[in-house]
């Protein structure tokens, strides 16, 4: 990502703007969310991806979680590695959903991430997916499901994504 300007944006289709926002705590955490990043492109759902630390950005993640609604997002992807916090503090500022993704730490290999984000005391949720890259991907298809209540068409991907699969399965051969 570019050194000034720490935010990667997805237009949609029609040049909407973004409807997600995946935010991770580090760039090291991009290699694991870029596959956040893969599945909003897939389903052509506008996005943008960006670096906010909850930590060594406190101030930017305040003003982030609370201008989130007004800036018309509809979700929220947040990923982070260790005391993982930043999902639940992005909850703290603002009442879209937001989806948490522990990243693999080095030290706890993850269980660290997972724990710290799963484990939000009642009254500000966080939807935690899993560690890593299935829940990168997850915390995606879970955001366009969310999106789906409101866009047939968007539901109608999410049909023919699981029929491929399906499909996938059933033609597999050992
Ligand atoms: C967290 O600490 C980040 O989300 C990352 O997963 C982890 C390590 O960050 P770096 O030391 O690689 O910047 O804040």
């Amino acid at each position: 990502m570019p050194k000034q300007e720490n935010k990667k944006i997805k237009s949609g289709k029609n040049g909407n703007n973004s409807l997600v926002a995946v935010i991770m705590g580090s760039q090291s955490d991009w290699d694991t969310m870029r596959h956040a990043d893969d599945t909003l492109t897939q389903f052509g759902v506008a996005h943008e991806c960006r670096v906010i630390s909850a930590h060594r950005s406190p101030s930017l993640a305040a003003e982030f979680g609370s201008s989130a609604e007004s800036r018309g997002l509809e979700v929220v992807i947040a990923a982070a590695g260790g005391a993982a916090h930043l999902a639940g503090v992005l909850a703290a500022h603002t009442t879209l959903p937001v989806l948490g993704v522990p990243m693999r730490s080095e030290a706890l290999n993850g269980l660290d991430s997972l724990l710290a984000t799963v484990q939000m005391p009642g009254g500000i949720p966080v939807g935690t997916l899993a560690i890593g890259k299935p829940g990168a991907v997850n915390a995606a298809l879970f955001a366009v499901s969310i999106l789906a209540n409101s866009r047939p068409e968007l539901r109608k991907k999410l049909h023919q994504f699981r029929d491929a699969q399906e499909k996938k399965i059933r033609e597999t051969t050992l």
